[in-house]
């Protein structure tokens, strides 16, 4: 057996100390229903349930994971390392030329590596990047069917970098093999993509799957599927390994049938649910880019992740990266990190002063935290209907701090008089390309947001302000470097004020487009 660690000192410990599957289920059940009162004031728990909102043996491990926590991914980042190029399945969204689309958007091609490359790669990415917490494998096959590439490389770095969290990313249909495995590794975060667990719905998702040495297709493809995974899930679960639920909403083939997943996931103990709209296009070259079939418009992905958060909690900050993404969710520096430059780098590891910096990350998050207690505090007791969403353009550290033409992406909250909540992220290409604004990237901007009442910025130039005032967007600039949601709920209530007094009267806003042809880098 390796020796191997990691911050949270659990893994093969862990399902011990977790106890039985039924006292995992009630840990996990108990901080649900934490609505307003959990001590980040959070507006609902989901991905977004802060320090009091959890157990503490599970806020020891979400809090500095991206993925697990909200709260995190303005803050800590990420990084993959694509070692693992085979698959053992077919989904339709996939072209084998690009990366895992499970965790991938179509179109991106990661450079694949071995595992001491990986290892190296991860080394100085750690040393450049302090604030990089989680190292996880999601292609760009499937992690779990390249079983020696991908132990190998949690081998290496669980010696050499004890302090970064181990996370994987599996098509499920290897996972009951490997689960324990995974646990002997420290492996505490595992996500599987679960579609459906409808045979008759998966024969439309999987043309066929390879397992034990032969190709099954159709209905019986998928049968054999979906009894894997849930298997699967239900032996992570049994060991205490914190497991996130990926599910591709494919509208016509698997939206209203991904409530039954839900429930079929959350009575397996998911810790978490990301809904993730299919980015389909012609030119992806997949199944589905080819015969046409669309991806959900923002409401109708925001409505179904509404139906299930009353279930389990949601994600809603997924990036779908790339199997060789490195930095915060949202931004990409994989391109920093190119095998060439690695190759050239000279590598020093120094664990005390990554702790030293993630500490004064930290006092950052709590800074941001405080604001907005204190900021919730002035629409305590206020009574209206209204919930609006905005659109903020930020470079992390939970502040408005990007301007308006260099934003790659605006993340979406929703207001109202709980509070400020995170309910997504729209990508956009940048509307500021050298030095001037482009009118029809101007365009694609604004059907990205369309569904927002304003648009908070560090800065913005006269031209967009207009446009974007002309379509019903408020351009907001005054909480240039303000942390983001105490400006929102500030924004929110003089917003109300101006309602109650008949300044301005409330209307709802239209849908939004989520961007299909994404072929490109972050
Ligand atoms: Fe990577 Fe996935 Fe681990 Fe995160 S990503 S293996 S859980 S460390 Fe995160 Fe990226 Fe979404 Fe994945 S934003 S695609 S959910
Ligand atoms: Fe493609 Fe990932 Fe599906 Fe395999 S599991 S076919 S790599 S999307």
């Amino acid at each position: 057996m390796q020796t191997v660690h990691n911050e949270t000192g659990a893994g093969a410990a862990s399902a011990a100390a977790a106890g039985t599957m039924d006292e995992i289920m009630q840990k996990v059940a108990e901080h649900k229903g934490c609505g307003t009162s959990g001590g980040s004031g959070k507006a609902s728990c989901g991905s977004g349930a802060g320090e009091n909102d959890l157990p503490p043996e599970i806020w020891e491990k979400v809090k500095n994971h991206p993925c697990y926590s909200e709260e995190a991914h303005h803050h800590y980042a990420r990084m993959h390392v694509a070692v693992a190029p085979a698959c053992n399945i077919q989904c339709n969204y996939c072209n084998r030329k690009y990366d895992c689309a499970n965790e991938s958007r179509p179109g991106v091609v990661s450079e694949k590596l071995t595992p001491e490359q990986a290892a190296k790669k991860v080394l100085a990415v750690a040393s450049t990047i302090p604030q990089m917490t989680v190292l996880g494998i999601a292609g760009p096959g499937d992690p779990l069917a390249n079983p020696e590439k991908t132990f190998k490389t949690f081998e290496l770095i669980a010696k050499t970098a004890p302090d970064i969290k181990l996370c994987v990313s599996t098509n499920g249909l290897a996972l009951p093999d490997m689960v324990d495995r995974l646990s002997q590794y420290n492996i505490d975060h595992v996500t599987i993509t679960i579609n459906m667990i409808d045979p008759e719905v998966g024969a439309k998702i999987y043309p066929w799957i390879y397992y034990n040495k032969k190709r099954y297709t159709g209905v019986e493809a998928s049968k054999i599927l979906t009894d894997r995974q849930l298997q699967g899930l239900e032996m992570l679960t049994e060991r205490g390994i914190l497991s996130k639920i990926n599910s591709v909403m494919i509208p016509g083939i698997n939206d209203q049938h991904l409530v039954e997943v839900n429930k079929a996931v959350k009575s397996r103990g998911a810790f978490l649910h990301n809904i993730m709209p299919l980015i389909s296009a012609p030119e992806h070259g997949t199944v589905f880019g080819l015969i046409g079939q669309r991806g959900p418009t923002a409401q109708e992905l925001k409505a179904l992740q509404d139906s299930c958060e009353g279930e389990m909690n949601m994600m809603r900050h997924c990036r779908q990266c790339r199997a060789d993404a490195v930095g915060l969710l949202g931004e990409d520096r994989s391109a920093e990190f190119t095998t060439e430059k690695i190759e050239a780098m000279e590598v020093t590891y120094d664990l005390e002063s990554r702790k030293a910096y993630q500490a004064a990350v930290e006092s950052e998050r709590q800074a941001v935290v405080a604001a907005k207690q204190e900021e919730l505090q002035t629409i305590a007791g206020a009574h209206s209907d209204i919930k609006m969403l905005i659109a903020v353009a930020t470079k992390g550290s939970g502040k408005v701090n990007e301007h308006f033409g260099h934003a790659s992406e605006f993340q979406i909250y929703e207001l109202s008089t709980a509070g400020a909540k995170f309910v997504g992220h729209r990508r956009v290409d940048l509307y500021c390309q050298g030095g001037y604004g482009e009118e029809d990237t101007l365009a694609t901007v604004i059907r990205a947001i369309n569904d927002c009442h304003a648009v908070f910025v560090a800065k913005i130039g006269g031209c967009p302000k207009n446009d974007l005032k002309a379509a019903g967007i408020d351009p907001v600039d005054q909480y240039a470097n303000q942390f983001i949601e105490q400006s929102a709920i500030a924004y929110f209530k003089a917003y109300l004020d101006k309602v109650a007094s008949g300044e301005i009267q409330h209307v709802e806003r239209g849908d939004a487009a989520i961007r299909q042809g994404a072929l490109i880098a972050a």
